[in-house]
């Protein structure tokens, strides 16, 4: 047993008892006659005294940051010690020891660029705010998960070896599979939805690949996608779901996460629910008047999201109702007007975090859907054929974990929020 405590349960309760606890040296202090230590665990600082007539003293010297060092002592009380209490050593031993100088700055009062912190990601990974982000992308699943249990939802796994890609050709990753071109998911998209043909409500959480070309803030080549998938349902009823998804998101990190925010100098957004709706003719319209020249099927990208976000002034909103040639073909038209589909985009600020649709489920429907974006129906003939033996009408949604992240803990880059990230530059480490 390498411990008997976290750092975080060393307090002056414990005075006078002896215990053990194990992490990284954050910092040595000599003052003379003793030396302290300030160790990290993944729950906070302790701080453990070594004094001079301690066998383990000259040990001290060979104590660089981040060796991996274990500790044993009695706790006394100190008002000066972090909660209040010290561990005064009887025994240290040096498990692992770390080179120095450092690559990065661990205690992160020397920043680094981006570039340099993902190189050296994993002392990165150990900096206080880097902790906090995975503790609330941790919180944020759970509540993900916990909100679709309470609703009746399945969570499923799709394949991520696929023979067609679902979301526009371009940005496939091509692998070889026995000798035959296939591709990595760019989502799990007509997985679940014949899931959901089978067993009616479904989600996967799972990574999704996508060629992205360009170096942006908020794409990814491999990015985690929380997808949704209801059969008997619209796109309104999406909304609500997801909706409730979020709130209770909201609602998991405000509680469970008060340090980790704080660690971030970040507070929430102050959302309220229902969230505002507006139409994607109806952000055309704002756009237009402020001298945006954007045409019906243009894309509202972020650049214009940034300007209808200065004027409808709402941290989390709904644009609805878009084009039908401007989305995939799985997304219904709309009864009234085929032109416009029942879609939306669930909008931060002035970026998109999650997409969603009513699905058409009837297959010539699909199979004309298709062809006017040029698609050949044979290729996806795996899929549509399910569509001969009673499938229902069906929605869902896909929400990029790292976007919502954005949203949760302040940071500007996805690239910042996933450890390990992928993108046109990094496939190491
Ligand atoms: P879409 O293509 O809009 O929709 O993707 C859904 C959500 O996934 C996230 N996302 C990304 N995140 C990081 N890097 C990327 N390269 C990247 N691409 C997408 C975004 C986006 O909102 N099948 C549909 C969803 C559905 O209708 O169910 C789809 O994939 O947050």
């Amino acid at each position: 047993m390498y411990r008997t405590h976290f750092v975080s349960e060393i307090g002056p309760e414990l005075e006078g008892k002896e215990v053990e606890i194990a992490g990284w040296i954050f910092n040595v202090r000599d003052l003379g006659g003793k030396k302290f230590l300030l160790i990290r665990d993944k729950t906070g600082l302790g701080q453990a005294v070594l004094a001079k007539d301690s066998p383990s003293f000259s040990l001290a010297n060979e104590l660089s940051q981040e060796s991996v060092v274990k500790v044993k002592g009695k706790v006394k009380a100190d008002k000066r010690a972090p909660r209040g209490a010290e561990i005064h050593v009887e025994e240290l031993e040096l498990i692992s020891k770390a080179k120095s100088p450092l690559p990065l700055d661990v205690t992160g009062k020397v920043k680094a660029d981006l570039d340099t912190r993902l190189r050296e990601r994993l002392l990165d990974l150990r900096r206080e705010e880097m902790n906090a982000v995975i503790k609330i992308q941790s919180v944020a699943v759970k509540a993900f998960r916990e909100t679709l249990y309470k609703k009746g939802f399945y969570e499923i796994f799709t394949p991520k070896l696929i023979a067609t890609g679902t979301e526009g050709g371009a940005q496939l990753f091509t692998v070889i599979y026995f000798g035959k071109e296939a591709f990595l998911a760019q989502s799990p998209q007509l997985y679940k939805e014949l899931m959901a043909g089978a067993v009616e409500r479904v989600f996967e959480i799972a990574p999704a690949w996508r060629a992205e070309d360009s170096d942006t803030p908020y794409h990814l080549s491999e990015f985690v996608s929380m997808d949704v998938e209801m059969a008997f349902s619209d796109y309104n009823e999406v909304m609500h779901t997801l909706e409730d998804i979020i709130s209770n998101i909201l609602e998991k990190v405000r509680s469970e996460c008060e340090n980790e925010l704080k660690a971030l100098n970040y507070s929430l957004p102050e959302v309220r629910f229902p969230l505002k709706r507006i139409t994607y003719s109806e952000a055309l319209e704002i756009l237009n008047g402020k001298g945006i020249d954007l045409k019906f099927g243009d894309d509202i990208g972020t650049p214009e999201l940034r300007v209808l976000n200065e004027e409808l002034k709402e941290d989390l909103y709904f644009v609805t109702d878009w084009p039908t040639l401007s989305r995939p073909f799985y997304t219904r038209a709309k009864n009234e007007n085929s032109d416009l589909s029942e879609s939306f985009d669930l909008i931060f600020r002035f970026l998109e975090i999650v997409s969603g649709s009513s699905r058409n489920y009837r297959r010539e429907v699909l199979e004309n859907a298709l062809k006017a974006r040029g698609l050949n129906p044979s290729s996806f003939e795996f899929f549509l054929r399910w569509f001969d033996y009673g499938m229902p009408p069906h929605a869902g949604f896909g929400m990029g974990l790292s976007r919502l992240m954005l949203m949760l803990t302040g940071l500007q880059n996805v690239k910042e929020i996933v450890p390990f990230p992928r993108d046109k530059k990094r496939l190491v480490p």
